[in-house]
């Protein structure tokens, strides 16, 4: 099954959640621990990227010793076009929609498209919205930033990528974000489309989880706080026990 269908396939029984790995931010054995730890907590999929500074050699690393060690599927989650890797089962092929730069909008998307087809990797089609603060990729991504609790822009924005076809909308705090997107967007956005919603950035508790699931959040993804906490089964289990 391909690992769109898969998540599809999760979702019509349950919340979804992510696990996001940043290969840049430890060793290549903690990134496998951090895996193995999140299997073991109930993760679904693992997301591998975030941050710019890594290359494919670093990416068909990490994604091999995850594949090696678990059995989950592994999702790269591009954050420049450097980041692809033969190796994953699937990538996210994103449109960062509210960015003030073409690269991120269309730019690295087409010099990369030849590339992802000779590899025959899966691509998912994803618009990425960021919200306040933002961070990093907010920054980077030179994004006119959505307020967390701007519903009528979200929702425009959740219109036009669902009527391009996107197979999936993420909505984005930034990693290390001390908020999370408001359960309110989350709600709206719901209402008035039927691709799954991503929600990422500043969850590190289980109430947060709870609460955006509630509000309709398909998939939940947490990233900073496998890298931030010693015990990544029980920060994990939580959250993922709570949705
Ligand atoms: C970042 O949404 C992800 O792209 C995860 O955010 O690191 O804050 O969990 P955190």
């Amino acid at each position: 099954m391909s690992v769109y269908g898969d998540i599809i396939d999760k979702l019509k029984r349950k919340k979804v959640h992510m696990t996001l790995i940043d290969p840049a931010s430890q060793s290549l054995q903690e990134s496998a621990r951090i895996a193995i730890e999140a299997e073991r907590a109930g993760t679904d999929f693992i997301m591998i990227g975030g941050s710019t500074r890594i290359n494919s050699e670093l990416m068909d690393k990490t994604v091999e010793i995850i594949k090696a060690k678990t059995s989950l599927k592994t999702i790269i989650f591009p954050g420049s076009p450097e980041m692809i890797s033969s190796k994953a089962d699937a990538i996210y092929y994103m449109s960062l929609m509210n960015s003030r730069n073409i690269e991120f909008i269309i730019g690295h998307q087409v010099k990369t498209s030849l590339l992802l087809r000779k590899l025959a990797i899966e691509t998912i089609s994803m618009a990425y919205l960021v919200f306040e603060p933002g961070m990093t990729v907010g920054r980077v991504g030179e994004a006119n930033l959505i307020k967390r609790d701007d519903c009528d822009t979200a929702l425009l924005y959740a219109i036009a990528a669902e009527t391009f076809g996107m197979k999936l909308i993420y909505l984005e705090s930034g990693s290390g974000s001390p908020t999370y997107v408001s359960e309110s967007v989350v709600k709206r956005i719901k209402d008035y489309i039927r691709i799954p919603v991503i929600v990422g950035g500043g969850i590190r508790t289980r109430e947060a989880a709870e609460s955006l699931a509630n509000a309709g959040a398909d998939i939940i993804v947490t990233g900073t706080i496998v890298e931030r906490n010693s015990n990544v089964y029980e920060a994990l289990h939580d959250i993922i026990s709570s949705i």
